[in-house]
Order: structure tokens, then C-alpha cells, then sequence
């Protein structure tokens, strides 16, 4: 098999020697995980034949819960790992694949975090010029605003923003259809249409499960989705749909005993029964961008390549004269919503590089100067001993 027992055959190997019903069992778990040839590539290539290999499904605090084809492990990294980690996005997020060794039933050590085709990360929240990882591997993120009182389109570009520097598909998911009107839907519609171009739109409700089949059919097997969105968006809610079971806790209860809310508090990845995997998140107040230079080139395509015409190389386009941007703004061309919001994440990008850039070097000159000291102590000690 894949994973389980000895770990040391490859895929193909596992194919040949083992019997129907497990081979079938394992490669399910696995496959409808999302595991591909790309990946077990590397896990040959690699030598990590002697690793179970599997994918982390929740995590708290350096724990973490890893989905393997034979269970599910508590799990911590390696202190190799740890000791040689030069920022957060070298640790396990939702979503990795993991190589991993078991000890008992039920505890595993993670060894290596095989390469992501896709990291969702935003500004740690109170920590600026930090980034946390939101999930890592992931095909489609579901961008979910209410559209009763939620739905807020500069917010939308910020999440496509982060989107196409993840190298994740946006769509967009407008709920609580049942609580609005006609007049409202159209005018969020319109909206949409003059500043989003090209991201596909799903309005549901899932109270009366208006428009809910049409994503359902949307979610393909082996694909991996995220929720994205503030709180008490519905979340939880469509996730429960999806899947038809009540997976994820939400604040339904909480309305009729007035007992607090069940908002979501932990990252979960769980597989739906006819395939797709399915992470909810936590709704989230800020999403701040950070590197997200490409990302603000695919979501402002047409600012961008406007600007390719301006008079001046490093126009800011603010205030320049000859500035092709300011130009199709004041004749409509571009909309004056999206110029604005251009601008504040550009600008927002801007202060989150300078804040890393400053701090290396902040790192680099304690680093040297610690080198100095280190050198001199030992100088002085060095003599002391009549060493020249
Ligand atoms: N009327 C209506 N209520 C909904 C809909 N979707 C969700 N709700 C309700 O909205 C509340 C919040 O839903 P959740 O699914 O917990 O929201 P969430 O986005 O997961 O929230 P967090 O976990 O805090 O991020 C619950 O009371 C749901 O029953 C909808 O389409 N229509
Ligand atoms: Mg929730
Ligand atoms: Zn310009």
C-alpha cells in the first residue's frame, strides 16, 4: 500500500502485491485526499519509501492532526524541523502533505513537509510584517459574504488579491440569499460585474437551499476548497450542506438559548463522500496582503497594464502628469472603486516589504554584531592564555 504497513513499496509496487479490498481502502483515503503522481514523485525521488505519508487535517499550537491511509495521528514535527525553521511557512499548515514515522496507535512525528502547489497566507494578525499560513495546498477557495449586511466588494479584491498571489482559484460565494431582496441581488450583481471580471459567482442560500446544487456540482473528487470569509457568514453552514452531515458546529443553537455563539475556531479539512476535500476556517476581521506583488498584477490587470503607458517609469499614479491610469479613471474606463482600492493595497504591499526588508537587516547587523563580540571574547581570552 501507499502508506501503512512497512511504507517501503512505491505506488506502483502497491498496486501489484496487495489484495483488492485494501488496496482499494487505501488508495481511496489517500486519492479522495487528493494525492497525485507529482506528489509520490517526489516521495521516490526523495528517498521517503520508509515514511507513511499523509495530511494534515487540523492544528493547534505546533499539534497537529495527520489523515494517513491507515488512521489518524497525533503529531509534532521533528526538533530538526524546528531548530531549522526560518519562518512560519517552513512549518506544517492545513492541508500539507507530510511524511511521517507512527509510534502506538494513534501518535506520529512529522520528518519533511512535501512541496505545496499552493500556500493561502495573509499578515499575522498584531504582528506586522509576519505571515500566517491559512492552508497550504489548495485548488478553489470559496470567498463567502452574506449578502445581507457582509458583502463588501473592495474586501472581495483584497481576498482575490491574496488569492492570485497563492496561486488558488477564487469563487465567490454571496449568502443568505433568503435574507434580501430582487433589487438587492441585482445591485450586488451589477457591482460585481464592473469591477470582478473572469471569477465564477455562486449566490445560495442555505436555509432554503436556493442555488446550492449548482455548487455542489462544482466540487470535483480529489480537488481541495477552502472557506474564506468574515464571521457568521455561513461558513460552517454550507459545509455542513455539503456534506450532509452536521461536521462543523455553528452558531444556530446559540440564537435560540442566547448562550454565545459557536463560531469556529480551529482549521478543518474534511472529505465529502462523493469526493473533494473541504477546509473551514475561522471567520476572519483582517486580511491583511503581504508579498503580494503578482497577486495585485492579476487582480488589477487593467490598472496594470495601463500603466505600462504613463509617462514616467515609476509613476505612482497619484498625482503624475501623463499618467495613463488617472486618465481612465477620469474618463470612466476604469472604475474609481478599484483605482482607490489599488491603491491602498499597493501601498499596504508596500509597508509590509519595507517592514521584512528592515527587519533582516535589523537581524543581520545583530547577527554580525554578535559574530564581533563572539570574535573579541575569544581574542581576549586567547591572550590572556599568552596565545598570539
Ligand atoms: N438565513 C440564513 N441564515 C444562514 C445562512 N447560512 C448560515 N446562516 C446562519 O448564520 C449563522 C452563522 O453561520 P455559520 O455557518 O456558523 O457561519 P461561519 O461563517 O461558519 O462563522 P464563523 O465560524 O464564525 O466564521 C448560523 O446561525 C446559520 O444558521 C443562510 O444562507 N441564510
Ligand atoms: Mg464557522
Ligand atoms: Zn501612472
Amino acid at each position: 500500500m501507499l502508506t501503512s504497513g512497512t511504507g517501503t513499496e512505491s505506488r506502483k509496487t502497491v498496486t501489484i502485491c496487495r489484495g483488492p479490498s485494501l488496496k482499494k481502502y487505501n488508495y481511496m483515503i489517500l486519492d479522495d485526499l487528493g494525492y497525485n503522481d507529482k506528489l509520490e514523485k517526489f516521495r521516490v525521488d526523495n528517498n521517503l519509501l520508509g515514511f507513511k505519508i499523509g495530511r494534515v487535517i487540523t492544528e493547534h499550537k505546533e499539534r497537529y492532526i495527520v489523515k494517513t491511509a491507515d488512521g489518524d495521528y497525533e503529531a509534532e514535527i521533528v526538533g530538526n524541523m524546528r531548530f531549522s525553521a526560518k519562518g512560519r511557512e517552513d512549518f506544517p499548515a492545513v492541508g500539507d502533505w507530510v511524511a511521517v514515522t507512527t509510534y502506538d496507535s494513534d501518535f506520529a512525528i512529522i520528518h519533511k513537509i512535501l512541496p505545496r502547489f499552493s500556500v493561502i497566507k495573509r499578515q499575522a494578525v498584531g504582528q506586522f510584517g509576519e505571515v500566517q499560513i491559512i492552508a497550504a495546498n489548495i485548488d478553489y477557495a470559496f470567498l463567502v459574504q452574506a449578502v445581507d449586511r457582509d458583502f463588501n466588494i473592495n474586501r472581495l479584491e483584497r481576498y482575490l488579491t491574496i488569492c492570485n498571489s497563492s496561486g488558488v482559484k477564487p469563487v465567490i460565494v454571496l449568502s443568505k440569499t433568503d435574507l434580501t431582496d430582487e433589487m438587492r441581488l441585482n445591485e450586488i450583481s451589477d457591482s460585481l460585474k464592473a469591477r470582478i471580471k473572469n471569477v465564477p459567482v455562486f449566490a445560495i442560500s442555505n436555509e432554503t437551499l436556493n442555488g446550492f446544487e449548482s455548487i455542489r456540482r462544482f466540487i470535483e473528487k480529489g480537488k481541495t476548497y477552502c472557506m474564506l470569509g468574515s464571521s457568521g457568514v455561513g461558513k460552517s453552514t454550507l459545509l455542513n450542506n455539503l456534506s450532509g452531515k452536521t461536521i462543523m458546529r455553528t452558531d444556530t443553537i446559540s440564537q435560540s438559548t442566547n448562550k454565545g455563539r459557536h463560531i469556529t475556531t480551529n482549521r478543518e479539512l474534511i472529505i465529502l463522500d462523493g469526493g473533494g476535500v473541504l477546509i473551514d476556517n475561522p471567520g476572519m476581521k483582517e486580511v491583511g496582503i503581504t508579498d503580494s506583488t503578482n497577486g495585485l498584477e492579476l487582480t488589477f490587470e487593467a490598472i496594470i497594464s495601463l500603466s505600462g503607458n504613463c509617462r514616467f517609469k515609476d509613476c505612482t499614479h497619484t498625482k503624475e502628469a501623463g499618467c495613463c491610469v488617472i486618465e481612465a479613471v477620469e474618463n470612466g474606463e476604469i472604475d474609481r472603486g478599484t483605482y482607490d482600492n489599488y491603491l491602498r493595497l499597493e501601498r499596504e504591499k508596500e509597508y509590509y516589504i519595507s517592514t521584512v526588508a528592515e527587519r533582516r537587516k535589523r537581524d543581520m547587523e545583530f547577527g554580525k554584531m554578535l559574530k564581533n563580540y563572539k570574535k573579541d571574547a575569544k581574542k581576549n581570552t586567547d591572550q590572556g592564555k599568552g596565545v598570539i
